[in-house]
C-alpha cells in the first residue's frame, strides 16, 4: 500500500485526478525546467534536485534554473553545480525555459520570489506545476498543488511521488535530496513536523540515506568567522526584551564591513534568540546596501507572519517569515520596539 494512504491531506488541493493528469504529461519525455526562488535554500535545493533526478529516470531533459546562487554549504550535493543560475547565466536560463515544455515551480507561490525570471514565465506557454507549501498561493499554475501543513517542499516531493505510484524509483541519491530539504526546513525537526514528515524520513532511511552524516554536514558547517560573528552578534547586538518575551539582534553596515560578512553567513543566528527561556519571538534586523531587511521568528501561537505581511512588506510561515523596509536602520529597530508590547497581547497575531 501507498504510504499516503495511511494519511488524510486536508490542506492537498490536487485532486488524484489531477495526479492522473500530471502523470500523463510526464508518460512521454519532453524538456523540463525545474525553478526555485531568490536565495534558494536547503528545501529549495533538496526538493529542485530530488524532482530533477526523479524526471531523469522517466527519461526526461531537466535543466534547474534559480535566480541567484546556492550557499557553499550545500555544495556536497551531487548535481548542484549543473544548476544554472540567472544572475550568472541569463542566456542559459533564457533558453531553457523557451525550450521547456513543462515547468516545476518548488518552494515558491509567487512569480516575485523568482525577480526577472518570472517575466519570461509570463511569456512561456509551457505546461506549469507547482508544489509549495506556502500560504496563500497565487494562481500561476496549471496544476498547484499546495499544502501548508507540510514541513517542506522536499517532503511535498515525495508525496508528489508517492501518489504518482513511482516510489520504487527514490533511490539514495533522490532520499538525500529530499532529506536535506527536510532537516533544513525544520531545523533538524524541531519545528513544522508533522506525523508524516517522520513516515518520509524512514522511508528515505530505508532507501539508504545516511542521515548522520547528513546532519554533519549541514549542522556542523560554520566556520571561524561564522562562530566568531554569531559572538558578536550575542553580547554587543542583542536586545533583550523578557517582560515581552521578545528578543532583538542588528547588524548594522560597518559590522558587515569589519566581519567581512557575506551572504548566507548570518543564516540562523536569528533562531538562538528563542533558546533563551521565556522568549517566544525574535527578530534579526541587518542594514543592507540598500534596504533594511528583516527575518522573524516565532514559537507556537505567535504569527510573524502577518506582522511580516504588515509592517515590512513580507510573508513566509506563521513561525518564520522576513521582509524589507526602505529607510533608516534605526527606524526599523524603532518600529519592531514599538509593535513588541501588541505581540504579546495578541493585538496583531
Ligand atoms: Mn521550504
Amino acid at each position: 500500500m501507498k504510504i499516503s494512504n495511511y494519511l488524510s491531506f486536508s490542506h492537498l488541493i490536487t485532486s488524484m485526478t489531477e495526479i492522473q493528469q500530471i502523470k500523463a504529461l510526464l508518460s512521454s519525455p519532453k524538456d523540463v525546467v525545474i525553478l526555485s526562488h531568490r536565495n534558494p535554500d536547503g528545501d529549495a535545493i533538496g526538493s529542485s534536485l530530488a524532482l530533477g533526478y526523479f524526471l531523469k529516470k522517466l527519461m526526461h531533459s531537466v535543466t534547474i534554473v534559480f535566480p541567484s546562487e546556492c550557499p557553499p554549504m550545500f555544495d556536497f550535493l551531487e548535481g548542484i553545480n549543473d544548476i544554472i543560475i540567472y544572475d550568472l547565466d541569463q542566456l542559459a536560463a533564457k533558453n531553457a525555459i523557451t525550450k521547456s515544455k513543462l515547468i516545476f515551480f518548488l518552494d515558491f507561490n509567487s512569480l516575485e520570489r523568482i525577480d526577472r525570471v518570472g517575466e519570461m514565465i509570463h511569456s512561456s506557454d509551457s505546461d506549469k506545476i507547482m508544489i509549495d507549501h506556502h500560504i496563500d498561493p497565487e494562481p500561476i499554475a496549471d496544476f498547484i498543488i499546495s499544502d501548508t501543513e507540510a514541513s517542506s517542499t522536499s517532503e511535498m516531493v515525495f508525496k508528489f511521488i508517492d501518489d504518482l505510484g513511482w516510489t520504487n524509483k527514490i533511490d539514495s541519491r533522490i532520499g538525500t535530496s529530499i532529506f536535506t530539504g527536510i532537516i533544513t526546513d525544520t531545523g533538524s525537526f524541531k519545528y513544522n513536523t508533522r506525523s508524516y514528515t517522520y513516515t518520509v524520513c524512514s522511508a528515505l532511511k530505508e532507501k539508504g540515506v545516511d542521515d548522520y552524516s547528513l546532519q554533519d554536514r549541514i549542522f556542523n558547517a560554520l566556520n571561524e568567522k561564522h562562530l566568531r560573528l554569531l559572538g558578536h552578534c550575542l553580547a554587543n547586538r542583542m536586545e533583550v526584551n523578557l517582560e515581552h518575551g521578545a528578543a532583538m539582534i542588528y547588524l548594522t553596515k560597518v559590522d558587515y564591513k569589519d566581519f567581512g560578512i557575506s551572504r548566507g553567513d548570518t543564516e540562523g543566528i536569528v533562531n538562538y534568540m528563542l533558546m533563551i527561556k521565556g522568549i517566544e519571538v525574535a527578530a534579526f534586523i541587518t542594514e543592507q546596501p540598500s534596504i533594511i531587511k528583516i527575518s522573524l521568528r516565532s514559537k507556537g501561537d505567535i504569527n510573524v507572519q502577518t506582522l511580516a505581511s504588515t509592517l515590512f512588506n513580507g510573508g513566509g510561515h506563521r513561525n518564520a517569515s522576513g521582509g524589507s523596509y526602505n529607510g533608516k536602520l534605526e527606524d526599523v529597530i524603532q518600529k519592531w520596539k514599538d509593535v513588541v508590547p501588541s505581540i504579546i497581547t495578541k493585538e496583531i497575531v
